[in-house]
């Protein structure tokens, strides 16, 4: 009789764990992020934000170049080493032109600028609200996906194509 109970219950709760974890894992992404020397650099945690879109990003980052950098999502789910040209343009779906103060723009891809301290670390929350983990033209898994790429310098959010943001330092490829 017991034994039988607990099979009933493990008939449950099987299906149930498995339920949850697939839940969790289209929700969230973990992305790591390497520099032109194949070196890892830190990780990026990307999640859904549920409900009104968007995601929500957690860079844990170190041995960076201290200072202010750009950091955008790139079209292409590729990061050859050492420049990350394959990583390709801007994710751009609405075809619009690059920075968040341009009044053309911006990039679906676009963001703010973000800082590493004087010991090459950064630890930061941020976000964008014009991408998503879902199945449009907007999500970060079409087309094969996407990558995450660190700059140089600073963005100036409005010179298009890409904020003058000097060579792409860093990046992880984003799939699903
Ligand atoms: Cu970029
Ligand atoms: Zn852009």
């Amino acid at each position: 009789m017991l034994a039988m109970k607990h099979k009933t219950l493990f008939a449950i709760a099987l299906p149930l764990a498995v339920f949850a974890l697939s839940l969790s894992s289209a929700a969230k992404t973990q992305v790591e992020l390497k520099d032109a020397q194949g070196k890892t650099v830190g990780r990026a945690i990307i999640w859904d934000h549920n409900p009104g879109g968007g995601v929500g990003i957690e860079l844990n980052l170190h041995d960076l170049p201290p200072g202010e950098h750009a950091l955008h999502f790139h079209q292409n789910a590729k990061c050859d080493p050492p420049d990350f040209k394959s990583a390709g343009p801007h994710f751009n779906p609405d075809g619009k032109k690059h920075g968040l103060e341009n009044p053309e723009g911006h990039h679906a891809g676009d963001m703010k600028n973000f800082t590493v301290d004087a010991d090459g670390k950064a630890k930061l929350r941020t976000a964008n609200k014009d991408v998503n983990l879902g199945d449009d033209s907007h999500s970060l898994f079409s087309n094969g996906g996407t990558a995450i790429v660190i700059h140089a310098k600073a963005d100036d959010m409005k010179t298009d194509p890409a904020g003058n943001a000097g060579d792409r330092i860093a990046c992880g490829v984003i799939t699903k």
